[in-house]
């Protein structure tokens, strides 16, 4: 079976947005006297918005603190320091190497897709101007279940009528690799912090992307 499709996590893999998400969420710690620093940042990468903010309060004892209506309240006042800060990408933003991946990916007529856990990852993507570049979006705003459940990845499957066999997903997150893994289909990981499951393909950083490597290495070329 030939590989048809590449699908993409956005922050960590196109863009490091990870940095500001770890800015807003330090503000709202801060605000209650939490402990949450760039350690514990690792372990939200991947994880839906609302889970992030659970994960602070496990941290710091705190589970029982907030009713779900008031942690929806403190993950949206989270959300609205994060888009301030995002106001700030531009196309420089695009991780080394994604450009050239992309581009060649397309001049050799595979298809390209975002499965990412972030619902703003439309404007990301404006901002980094590579929108137009990709067949198809999906961002958390379309799928019902977070990483590790596959569904954000079958979502793009499915809307580029392809099977799993035929898509390779990439992924800096260990629940993204778990999600990529559990929708059949081969993994590259850019950069993981492994806790758990390994990808197919480890590469250290984006700057490694390459169309012929990929391809061999899931034994496709
Ligand atoms: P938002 P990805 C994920 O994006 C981030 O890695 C994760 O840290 C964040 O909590 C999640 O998006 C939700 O983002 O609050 O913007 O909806 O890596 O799946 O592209
Ligand atoms: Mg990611």
């Amino acid at each position: 079976m030939s590989c048809k499709a590449f699908i993409f996590d956005l922050d960590g893999v196109l863009t490091d947005t990870a940095r500001y998400h770890y800015l807003a969420w330090k503000q709202l710690a801060d605000q209650f006297g939490f402990h949450f620093d760039e350690k514990d940042n690792e372990r939200l990468k991947g994880v839906s918005r609302i889970r992030s903010f659970e994960i602070i309060l496990e941290i710091n004892g705190a589970e029982n603190r907030f009713t779900e209506e008031e942690k929806e309240k403190w993950a949206n006042e989270k959300n609205q320091k994060y888009v301030e800060l995002i106001r700030a990408i531009t196309p420089d933003d695009v991780l080394p190497g994604v450009q050239a991946f992309l581009d060649d990916a397309k001049s050799r007529g595979i298809k390209l897709a975002v499965a990412s856990a972030s619902r703003n990852a439309p404007q990301v993507l404006e901002s980094l101007k590579i929108a137009d570049k990709f067949d198809y979006i999906a961002d958390a705003g379309k799928v019902s279940k977070t990483k590790p459940d596959p569904e954000v990845f079958l979502v793009c499957r499915d809307a580029l009528g392809l099977k799993s066999e035929e898509c390779i997903g990439f992924e800096d997150a260990q629940a993204g690799i778990e999600a990529i893994h559990a929708a059949g289909m081969y993994a590259v990981g850019i950069n993981v912090d492994v806790t758990s499951e390994e990808p197919d393909l480890h590469l250290k950083s984006t700057a490694e992307l390459n169309v012929d490597r990929v391809l061999a290495a899931a034994g496709q070329a």
